[in-house]
């Protein structure tokens, strides 16, 4: 059993898909084992991106990923990581497969509306970014 990390971002907030996006997810069979609204600060933001720190656009997105509250999740089944990614769509909506998240509602790359842990080893550090072991479910 997999567990990766979804991020309704800014956008999509105010686009009103947290639902939405969340009824993608269960639709597949996967379970949500946490979840929290949360206004992360720059600094917050800063850190969940660490591994993007040398990126031209860390700035950007970093702003961005703080400018309004979030919804982030952790979901659990089986290759939950590569089929999250899968939903989601090519980091440039451009590029996204139609029927995908990011094609369906995304406006450009930089506000893309979702974000899911792209390996194990990345969300063996995203989850428990937001997460404690007591505020996920078995
Ligand atoms: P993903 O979110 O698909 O995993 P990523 O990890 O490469 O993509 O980048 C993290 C976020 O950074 C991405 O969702 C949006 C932003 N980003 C990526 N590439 C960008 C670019 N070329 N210009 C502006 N923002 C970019
Ligand atoms: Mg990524």
């Amino acid at each position: 059993m997999q567990r990766t990390l979804s991020i309704v971002k800014p956008d999509g907030v105010k686009k009103n898909l947290i639902g939405e996006l969340i009824g993608r997810f269960e639709k597949q069979g996967f379970r949500i084992v946490a979840l929290k609204m949360i206004h992360m600060s720059k600094r917050e933001a800063e850190g969940f991106y660490i591994v993007h720190k040398a990126r031209p656009f860390y700035g950007e997105l970093t702003t961005f990923m703080s400018e309004g509250p979030v919804v982030v999740m952790a979901i659990e089944g089986n290759g939950v990581i590569d089929k999250v990614r899968e939903l989601m769509g090519a980091t440039n909506p451009k590029d996204a497969a139609p029927g995908t998240i990011r094609a369906d509602f995304a406006d450009n790359v930089e506000r893309n509306i979702v974000h899911g842990s792209d390996s194990a080893e990345s969300a063996s550090f995203e989850i428990p970014y937001f997460f404690s072991a007591l505020e996920i479910v078995g």
